[in-house]
């Protein structure tokens, strides 16, 4: 299996991937207004690659439940900088993370390899040709609903089977659209319109993913449903979070999201020592 991003390839089988986090927004859940100036993020950025980020995903708009969303203008404002002083210092693909099509496109041009879809579950034709055109990888991640109401009341008969034939659903979309299979990577959008059942069975399923042959993206790194399951504060779900990457890489995940970069990865590399060596 291949991952195509831009001018980057990946060949799976291989060391799971993190991507990490830089939030360059004044009201992130976890660490909203840290980064907001150019010169922070970039060294925030600069530091996950060094801690080994082998992606690092760049966004500009909260999605945090309940968010206000950011006009397309001031998106841009916050992340294009970013992107730029970036994309000629790191040898790592730059992702951004974003539901604006217009906000992707300036950031391809700007020099990002992936579009982070966080609203993959919208149409947008538009969108998928430019993915295709630009040849960037692209995250198709399932949402119920959007970040102002998702958290409302989620409903499923069955969220695994329901993710599973969306993320059919759009690979034959994007294929239509000119998107080669090659540049797409799936993610069950974890907390996005999920309750904390919901995503624990996405969680518990991850394998039930992995027959689409295509690239699995976790996020999970800080998240609401982990502080619900196990009464942790914001700053104190580092654990929770490294328990669901461990077992999601044995499931089959190659690429997990995160804040906590260096932390992350050496929980992976020990799962990953531990799965060569396993007797069946
Ligand atoms: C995700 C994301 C996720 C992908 C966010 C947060 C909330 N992109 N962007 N997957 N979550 N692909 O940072 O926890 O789960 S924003």
């Amino acid at each position: 299996m291949i991952l195509r991003a831009g001018q980057f390839e990946f060949v799976f089988p291989r060391p799971a991937l993190v991507m990490g986090i830089v939030n360059v927004t004044p009201d992130s859940f976890s660490d909203g207004g840290r980064f907001l100036n150019p010169e922070a993020a970039v060294a925030h950025a600069l530091q996950l690659v060094e801690q080994g980020a082998e992606i690092v995903d760049v966004g500009g708009e909260s999605t945090r439940p309940g968010a206000v969303p950011v006009a397309e203008p001031e998106e841009l404002r916050r992340v294009l900088p970013v992107i730029e002083q970036l994309a000629g210092r790191i040898k790592v693909p730059i992702s951004i993370d974003t539901a604006k099509p217009g906000v992707a496109r300036a950031a391809l041009a700007a020099g990002a390899s992936i579009v982070n879809d966080v609203a993959a579950s919208r149409e947008d034709g538009a969108l998928w040709r430019l993915v295709a055109e630009t040849r960037a990888g692209y995250v198709c991640m399932h949402a119920q609903g959007t970040p102002r109401t998702m958290q409302a009341a989620p409903a499923y008969a069955d969220v695994v089977r329901e993710v599973r034939e969306f993320f059919s659903e759009r690979i034959w979309r994007l294929s239509d659209c000119g998107v080669s299979r090659n540049q797409i990577i799936l993610d069950p959008g974890i907390g996005f319109g999920k309750t904390v059942e919901h995503n624990l069975q996405l969680l518990g399923a991850a394998r039930a993913f992995t027959g689409l042959e295509r690239p699995l993206l976790l996020g999970v790194s800080r998240k609401s449903f982990i502080g619900k399951l196990l009464g942790a504060e914001l700053s104190a779900r580092l654990p929770g979070a490294l328990a669901c990457a461990c077992l999601a890489v044995a499931a089959g995940v190659q690429i997990i999201r995160a804040h906590d970069v260096a932390e992350t990865v050496q929980a992976i590399r020990m799962t990953e020592a531990i799965l060569a060596n396993q007797r069946t």
